[in-house]
């Protein structure tokens, strides 16, 4: 990491900070609520503020830069190119924000030559600042964090998104995928902060997730894709089990390249089963 990096971590940690704080103490006010593709997917007037604010600063102090951001950039991705591109989620987990369930948090990657370099991932109603630069390790609160070293599936728990089962055109696959590995796995949890729970998997508290749905972009897991590198994981493509695009998120992250594996193995096989209940409900 160059000396300029450092500067743009440095620069990046205090509005992510900031921010945190109106996360913190806005999360019990009244708030605005809107549906954006679903009662699944909901946004309030503090995403777009907190956007607001954090690109306004960003573009004041980087003017060269580009932005890629939740509120602003919504459905029409731009094509990420070498320039620095800051990735930001404002508040990551909005339907919990509005509820007050605590994994609600700001976002902000950075990504430079197309390869994300720095990823701050920041909880402030659990007090919990995940960050990692490339090559330098992943942290939580300053202190160094790992991986779980599981290389059982049977061992794991993983982490899923039940909320897609509203997508019609998700809803089978999403239960076949739920169902599997419920049987497959340890057990299964959910969060529903995409960002928080890749963190989780940095973190060593679970061993695996999967997210893939509308609405789910560069935003949910450009961070913190990072974060689980440096603590030893991966972000795979969930059809390929490749290294995922993060301009195309249809991820499995997971503590290792083996669990990752496993977890495409499994949804490969769930949406077999849904493919063929939905060709045998047709005869
Ligand atoms: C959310 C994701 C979450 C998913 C939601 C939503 P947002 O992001 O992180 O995991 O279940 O559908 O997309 O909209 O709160 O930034």
């Amino acid at each position: 990491m160059t000396n300029q990096e450092d500067y743009f971590y440095d620069f990046a940690m205090k509005l992510v900070l900031e921010a945190g704080l109106v996360l913190k103490i806005s999360i019990e006010a009244k708030k605005t609520i809107k549906e954006k593709q679903g009662d699944w997917d909901l946004v309030t007037e503090y995403d777009q503020k907190i956007e607001d604010t954090i690109v306004g600063k960003l573009k004041q102090e980087f003017p060269n830069h580009k932005f890629i951001g939740e509120e602003s950039t919504g459905a029409n991705l731009p094509e990420l190119t070498n320039d620095p591109t800051w990735i930001i989620d404002p508040i990551d987990g909005t339907m919990n924000f509005i509820h007050c369930f605590p994994h609600t948090c700001v976002v902000i990657g950075l990504a430079i030559n197309k390869e994300v370099r720095i990823g701050i991932v920041y909880n402030p109603i659990l007090e919990q600042l995940f960050t990692a630069r490339k090559g330098r390790g992943a942290f939580l609160n300053g202190r160094p964090i790992k991986t779980s070293n599981i290389q059982d599936i049977s061992k794991c728990l993983v982490c899923i998104e039940p909320g897609f089962l509203k997508v019609a055109s998700l809803k089978n696959k999403m239960f076949e995928r739920i169902q599997l590995i419920t049987k497959k796995t340890h057990g299964v949890r959910t969060l529903g902060s995409a960002a928080i729970t890749l963190c989780y998997i940095a973190l060593g508290a679970v061993e695996g997730y999967h997210i893939e749905g509308p609405g789910i972009s560069t935003w949910d897991i450009a961070a913190a894709s990072l974060i689980i590198s440096e603590a030893g994981g991966v972000v795979v493509d969930r059809v390929t089990g490749k290294t995922v695009d993060i301009m195309n998120p249809r991820a499995i992250g997971a503590c290792n390249d083996k669990i990752a594996q496993e977890l495409v193995k499994i949804i490969h096989e769930a949406d077999r089963l849904a493919e063929l209940n939905e060709s045998q409900e047709k005869f």
